[in-house]
C-alpha cells in the first residue's frame, strides 16, 4: 500500500511538471510567429530538453547547473556561450556538444536560452522553502583550529567556484569547498563572525560555520539575485532579486521564510531589487530599488514600537505573503526619490546615503531620516559607489569611489559633499580598499590595457605614490587587509590565477598563493567592524 501511494506520487509529480514544462514552452511558443519559425522554436526547444533540460531545468531556472535565462547570462557573451557549449567549461560539470550536436543546432540553442521567458517564473514561499537543505553542524562552542578565528579570510574562487579560508597570520589555507555557481557580492558575517553567508547569481545562499569549517545551510531564496545582507544583530538575512522582483527575509538561524516582499512602488509598479545593506546603527536593511523611484528602509528592530514614526505595517504596504515576526519587525518606509537610484554609499552614522543616477553622470545624497535630497554631485561616468572608501583627509572625512568608465577616482568631502580632487589613474577601476592603520589606499585598474596594474595612493596627500605591477598581463583586483593593517591581499583573476600578500608599509611581496580567479577576499576582523 505504501508503495502504491509512492508511486500515484510520483505519476502527479511527473504530470505537474510535464505541465509546467509544456506551459512555459507553449508561452514562449506564442511569440513566435509563423509557422516555419513554429517549427525552427520547436527544434530548439527539443533540442534544449534532450541535451540541456537535465542539469538547466526544462523551465531554464537551473539545477544542479545554473539557470539559462536572459538575465542570468546578461555577462556572458554570445559567441562564448557558444563556445562553451562546444567546447564545454574548464572546471565545472559541463562537458562539450561538439560531437552531438552541429553547428546550427549549437546556434539554436543559444539562442534559445537567450530568449526571455514570457511569463516571470514563481518563486515563491513555497519554492523556496522546498529548496532549503539544513545539514547540523558538530556541536562546539570553540574553532575546531588553532588560527585566530577572527583574523581569517574568506577567499571566493570564482575560477571553479570554490571558497578557501586563510589562516590571516600565517596566509596558509586550513579549508577548501565548492561553493554555488558564480557567488556575487561580499560574504556577510554574523557579528561573533562565527558564520559566514554567500549569495549566488542564481539565488542560492550559504551558511558556512566557520568554527566547524562545514556548510551548515542552503537555501534559493530567487531566480536571479543581487547580493544579501545581515541584520545589525544577526539574526535575519535579506535577499535582494531582480527574479522575482523581491526582497526576501529568512531567519539566519535556519534559513526559514520570514517574510516576502513582492517590491511595488506606492502606484503598485513592480521593481527589480538593485542591492540590499545593512544600517547597523539604524537596526534597519536599506534597499536600492532599480525601476522605480524608492528607496526601501525595512526596520528589523525587535524592540520597535508598533507605530515606529515613518514605518507602516507591511500587511498595510500590501506585500505580505508571509510574516512570522509581530511587532515592528519588517515594517517598511518609503523614502521617495527624484530618479531611482542604484549603487549605494552610507557615511558611518548612515544618516547620509549616497547614491548615483541611472545615468551614471552624477550622485545624490539623501538625508535618510528627513526623506531630502539635500545634494547633487556632479562625477566622472559610472561611479561604483559600493567600492568606495571613506578615510579621513586634512581633518575632513573623504569617500574616494572608482569609475567603471574612467580612469578617475573621485575624492568627495563628505560635510560639503563637493568633489574636492580627481585622481587620474591608468584606466577605469572596480574596486578600492584600505584600513585605518594602513596609510595608502589600494585601488586596481580593472578594465582595458592596463588592468594588470595597481595604483597604491598616499592617503595624506592623495597622490599615486607607486604603481605596482604583480602578473604583467593578468588582471590584479580587489585588496583586503589582515586585521591589524599590516599586510594588504591581492588578487590576480586568471584561473591559473594567485593571492599575493604584501606588506602593506614597505608594499614588498611577502608570499603568493596559488588560487583559481580568486574574485574577492574577506577578513573577519574587517567586515564585522566594518573597517
Ligand atoms: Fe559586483 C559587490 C553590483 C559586476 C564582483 N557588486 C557588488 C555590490 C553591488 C554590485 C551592489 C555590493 C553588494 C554587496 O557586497 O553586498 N556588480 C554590481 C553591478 O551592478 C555590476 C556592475 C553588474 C552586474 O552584472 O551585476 C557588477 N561585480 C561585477 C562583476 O562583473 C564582478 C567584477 C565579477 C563577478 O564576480 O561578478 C563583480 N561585486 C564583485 C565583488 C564584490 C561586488 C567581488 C564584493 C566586493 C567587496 O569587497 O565587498
Amino acid at each position: 500500500m505504501p508503495q502504491l501511494s509512492r508511486l500515484i506520487r510520483i505519476l502527479l509529480v511527473s504530470v505537474f511538471a510535464f505541465a509546467a514544462i509544456m506551459d512555459t514552452a507553449l508561452a514562449d511558443v506564442s511569440k513566435v510567429k509563423s509557422e516555419p519559425k513554429i517549427k525552427a522554436y520547436q527544434e530548439k526547444f527539443a533540442n534544449y530538453l534532450a541535451h540541456c533540460a537535465s542539469c538547466h531545468g526544462a523551465d531554464r531556472l537551473g539545477v544542479t547547473g545554473p539557470a539559462l535565462l536572459p538575465d542570468n547570462l546578461k555577462r556572458l557573451r554570445k559567441e562564448k556561450a557558444v563556445r562553451i557549449i562546444t567546447e564545454g567549461a574548464v572546471a565545472t560539470q559541463m562537458t562539450g556538444f561538439e560531437d552531438k550536436l552541429t553547428t546550427k543546432q549549437i546556434a539554436g540553442l543559444v539562442d534559445f536560452i537567450y530568449t526571455p521567458l514570457t511569463k516571470i517564473p514563481i518563486w515563491g514561499h513555497a519554492q523556496i522553502e522546498k529548496s532549503r537543505k539544513l545539514t547540523p553542524a558538530k556541536a562546539t562552542d570553540k574553532p575546531l583550529f588553532k588560527a585566530d578565528p577572527l583574523n581569517l579570510f574568506i577567499v571566493v574562487e570564482s575560477g571553479d567556484h570554490h571558497v578557501s579560508v586563510l589562516d590571516g597570520d600565517k596566509f596558509e589555507p586550513i579549508a577548501r569547498f565548492k561553493s554555488h555557481f558564480a557567488l556575487h557580492g561580499g560574504p556577510k558575517f554574523t557579528p561573533d563572525g562565527r558564520y559566514v553567508f554567500f549569495a549566488s547569481r542564481d539565488g542560492w545562499v550559504t551558511k558556512y560555520d566557520l568554527y566547524t569549517l562545514q556548510v551548515v545551510a542552503d537555501i534559493r531564496a530567487g531566480i536571479n539575485t543581487r547580493n544579501i545582507a545581515i541584520s545589525a544583530d544577526g539574526k535575519h538575512v535579506a535577499v535582494a532579486n531582480y527574479l522575482p522582483h523581491s526582497l526576501v527575509m529568512l531567519d539566519a538561524k535556519d534559513f526559514s521564510v520570514e517574510k516576502i516582499f513582492d517590491v511595488r512602488d506606492r502606484w503598485k509598479k513592480t521593481s527589480r531589487v538593485s542591492a540590499v545593506y545593512q544600517a547597523r546603527p539604524r537596526n534597519s536593511f536599506i534597499a536600492a530599488l532599480k525601476d522605480v523611484p524608492e528607496i526601501w528602509e525595512i526596520s528589523t528592530d525587535p524592540n520597535a514600537p508598533d507605530t515606529q514614526e515613518g514605518f507602516v505595517h507591511s500587511h498595510e504596504a500590501g506585500m505580505t505573503e508571509h510574516l512570522k515576526s509581530s511587532s515592528g519587525l519588517f515594517s517598511l518606509r518609503r523614502i521617495e526619490v527624484k530618479q531611482p537610484l542604484d549603487d549605494f554609499f552610507f557615511d558611518q552614522s548612515y544618516r547620509h546615503l549616497l547614491g548615483s543616477s541611472r545615468d551614471g553622470k552624477h550622485a545624490s545624497v539623501v538625508h535618510l531620516d528627513t526623506k531630502q535630497t539635500i545634494a547633487g554631485i556632479s562625477l566622472p561616468s559610472l561611479p561604483h559607489m559600493g567600492s568606495g572608501i571613506t578615510f579621513d583627509y586634512k581633518g575632513k572625512r573623504v569617500m574616494a569611489t572608482p569609475h567603471l568608465r574612467e580612469g578617475k577616482i573621485s575624492v568627495i568631502d563628505m560635510s560639503s559633499w563637493k568633489v574636492i580632487k580627481t585622481i587620474d589613474t591608468k584606466g577605469p577601476g572596480f574596486f578600492m580598499r584600505s584600513h585605518k592603520n594602513s596609510p595608502y589606499a589600494w585601488a586596481g585598474v580593472f578594465f582595458g590595457p592596463n588592468r594588470d596594474l595597481v595604483h597604491i595612493i598616499d592617503k595624506k596627500t592623495l597622490e599615486i605614490v607607486k604603481t605596482l605591477r604583480p602578473v604583467p598581463g593578468k588582471t590584479a583586483a580587489h585588496v583586503e587587509f589582515d586585521k591589524t593593517g599590516a599586510h594588504a591581499v591581492l588578487s590576480i583573476w586568471d584561473m591559473d590565477g594567485a593571492v599575493i600578500v604584501y606588506d602593506a608599509k614597505t608594499l614588498k611581496e611577502v608570499k603568493r598563493l596559488k588560487m583559481s580567479k580568486p574574485s574577492g577576499k574577506y577578513n573577519v576582523h574587517n567586515k564585522i567592524n566594518f573597517e
